[in-house]
This record gives C-alpha cells, sequence and structure tokens, in this order.
C-alpha cells in the first residue's frame, strides 16, 4: 500500500497561510486600467480568484487522490475500521467535498456582487467578506483534515501488497516463526511497523515459477498476535485477529516438541485448536520445527529451520494447498 501517491495534507492553518499568500502576490502584476474604480475591482476579483483557487485545489486534491475506501481491500478496510473508523473517515472525506463546494459558492456570490460594486468601500468589502467566510468553513474542517492525514499516514505504514496470496505464520514464542519466515523469503524480510502494538510485522517473499509464469506470495509473521492463548486477548488485539482473517490464504501453524521454546506441548496444542476455531475456513498447515534436535511420532510434517530438513516438503505442501484453493 499504496498504489497512487497518497496526498499530503495540510491543517486549516496552513491552507489558509498558503492561500492568503497567494493573494497578496496577485498585488505585485500590474493592472493597465485607467478608471479607478474598474481598477480596484480587478485587482480584487484577482485577490478572490487566487484566494479561492489555492483552496479548492488543495481539497479537491485530498479528496480525489484519497483511496476509495470500497475499492480498498478487506483487509485494509478492517484495518482502518479500526484505527479510525470507516464511517468516520467518509463523514470527514464528505465535510471536505462540502468546504470545497461551499468556497465555490462563496466565490461565485462575490464575483457576482463585485460587478455591481460602485464604491471602493464596497469592493473591499466584498473581498474582506470572502476571506472571513472561508476562513470559518477551513478552520470548521480542521478536525476532518486531521482524520484523513492520519488515515494517509496509517495506510502507508501497513506493509501489505493487495491481492497478493497471503500465508500466515503462527506459533508461541521461540518456536522458531521468524527462523521459517527467513528460510522461506527469497530476500530479507521487510520489517514493518505494526499498527496495533509496539511490535512489529514481518513480511517476506516467496518467488515461484508456474510454467512460465512467476507468482509472489507473502508471507507474514505477526508477532505478539498468533502466538498465545485468543482468550488473553484485548478488544484491539481481537480486532486486528480478525482482519487477519481478510488477509489469510493459508496458516502455518509451528509446534516445538522440543519445549526448549519455553511452552508445553499440551499448550501448544490448545493454542492450534483456538486457531483452528477462529480461522476455521482458512487452511491450515501444522508443522513440527527443530526436528534437528527431536523427531516425534505425529500426523505432522517435520521441518528444521536450522538445518533446512524438511523445507523443500513444506514448500510443495504449500503451493499444492495454494493451487487447490484457487481452483
Ligand atoms: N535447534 C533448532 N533451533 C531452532 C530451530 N528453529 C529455530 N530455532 C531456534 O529457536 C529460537 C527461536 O527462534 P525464532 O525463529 O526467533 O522463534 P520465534 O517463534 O520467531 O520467536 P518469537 O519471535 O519470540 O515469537 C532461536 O534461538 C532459534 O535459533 C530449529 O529448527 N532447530
Ligand atoms: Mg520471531
Amino acid at each position: 500500500m499504496p498504489d497512487k501517491r497518497l496526498p499530503s495534507i495540510k491543517s486549516s492553518q496552513e491552507i489558509l497561510d498558503k492561500a492568503f499568500k497567494r493573494a497578496k502576490e496577485t498585488s505585485k502584476k500590474k493592472i493597465i486600467e485607467r478608471d479607478r474604480l474598474k481598477r480596484a475591482k480587478r485587482a480584487t476579483q484577482d485577490k478572490i480568484q487566487a484566494f479561492t483557487d489555492t483552496i479548492i485545489y488543495e481539497l479537491d486534491k485530498y479528496v480525489k487522490n484519497f483511496p476509495s475506501i470500497d475499492r480498498l481491500s478487506n483487509f485494509h478496510r478492517e484495518m482502518i475500521e479500526i484505527k479510525i473508523g470507516i464511517s468516520k473517515l467518509k463523514k470527514s472525506l464528505g465535510s471536505i467535498s462540502w468546504a470545497e463546494n461551499l468556497c465555490k459558492k462563496i466565490r461565485r456570490e462575490a464575483l457576482r456582487n463585485l460587478k455591481f460594486a460602485d464604491n471602493s468601500k464596497e469592493i473591499t468589502s466584498i473581498r474582506k467578506r470572502v476571506y472571513g467566510r472561508v476562513s470559518s468553513v477551513i478552520n470548521q474542517i480542521n478536525p476532518h483534515l486531521k482524520n484523513v492525514k492520519e488515515a494517509c499516514a496509517f495506510l502507508e505504514s501497513l506493509p501489505f501488497i493487495d491481492n497478493v496470496t497471503t500465508i500466515v505464520i503462527a506459533g508461541y514464542p521461540n518456536v522458531g516463526k521468524s527462523s521459517l519466515l527467513r528460510i522461506l523469503s527469497r530476500a530479507k524480510p521487510e520489517i514493518a511497523s505494526y499498527p496495533f502494538t509496539t511490535k512489529e510485522i514481518h513480511v517476506g517473499h516467496i518467488d515461484r515459477e508456474k510454467g512460465y509464469e512467476k507468482e509472489r506470495y507473502q508471507i507474514i509473521d505477526t508477532p505478539g498476535l498468533l502466538d498465545r492463548p485468543l482468550e488473553k486477548r484485548n478488544e484491539i488485539e481481537l480486532q486486528a485477529i480478525a482482519a487477519l482473517k481478510h488477509l489469510a490464504n493459508l496458516i502455518i501453524f509451528i509446534i516445538d516438541p522440543t519445549e526448549t521454546c519455553g511452552y508445553k506441548l499440551e499448550d501448544q496444542m490448545n493454542l492450534l485448536k483456538s486457531i483452528r476455531e477462529e480461522f476455521s475456513s482458512i487452511p491450515i498447515i501444522v508443522v513440527e520445527n527443530k526436528a534437528d534436535m527431536l523427531k516425534r511420532k505425529s500426523p505432522y510434517l517435520k521441518i528444521s529451520c536450522k538445518t533446512g530438513y524438511g523445507i523443500d516438503k513444506l514448500k510443495k505442501k504449500i503451493f499444492d494447498i495454494l493451487d487447490e484453493k484457487s481452483w
């Protein structure tokens, strides 16, 4: 995210400062007109035009360049919902549009009145009224500008690529999640700040030759989310877990049968059970890591992130399941 450059959003004060500066700059332009009143009208018209143009241009850019909320992926929408609230964001974008239209209306009226003005006092008061009314409209939408700015910064911070098949790694701490991500990834995993906790999210990519085509999957490790019992979650974590449902095409759940991770096998199996329930519609591959230390009898695929044992088999299994899913 994002494919389109998100607008950089100014505060009310910044927008107004810019607009006043532009209006002021028009005085540098020489107006060739003998009639004093006509000259004053032209100068005022230029000021009003420059002032409102600057504002309308800014507001228009914010609304037009913001990605369409309805076209965002489910995952991004869910994330925005948690962080800002979709209806709040829509309302804010709507308010910016409203302000833009109102500025156009104020300008239209002022330019019409200007035509009929017949003394310099009236001309000045028309200009001042535009400045006053527009400033008050812009100041009024400041909280909305702030919301949209926050949403842009947030969208930019999300590391996910839209519409890419995604594999999510789960399992207790120290079972080898990061090690697996590294061994499966083509390049060094990208680390992005995580929107909900102080933790980071790790994203790697698997490239796969498929006939003549190349397919790319993303593989993510979400420290702190799928590594302990779900019932111990706060509201935000639960929502983030719900958001993962929209993202994950496949989950790899790692078990550490050696228990050197510090967690009993029984607890690990319980976590697996609750993740199966929570993500009932998503296929899960269960692997037993640290096979270089211990290979017990079990129905699960044995791997070792240390020696690479079983990794090719795991890859094949991943591809098989993803192929099956896509039919
Ligand atoms: N012997 C052995 N050690 C492993 C293997 N995989 C990981 N380890 C070790 O286990 C420890 C934890 O590995 P990580 O990959 O950091 O585990 P993690 O699940 O990402 O841990 P958290 O990020 O704390 O949740 C490290 O010391 C690894 O070197 C393996 O296959 N065999
Ligand atoms: Mg880790």
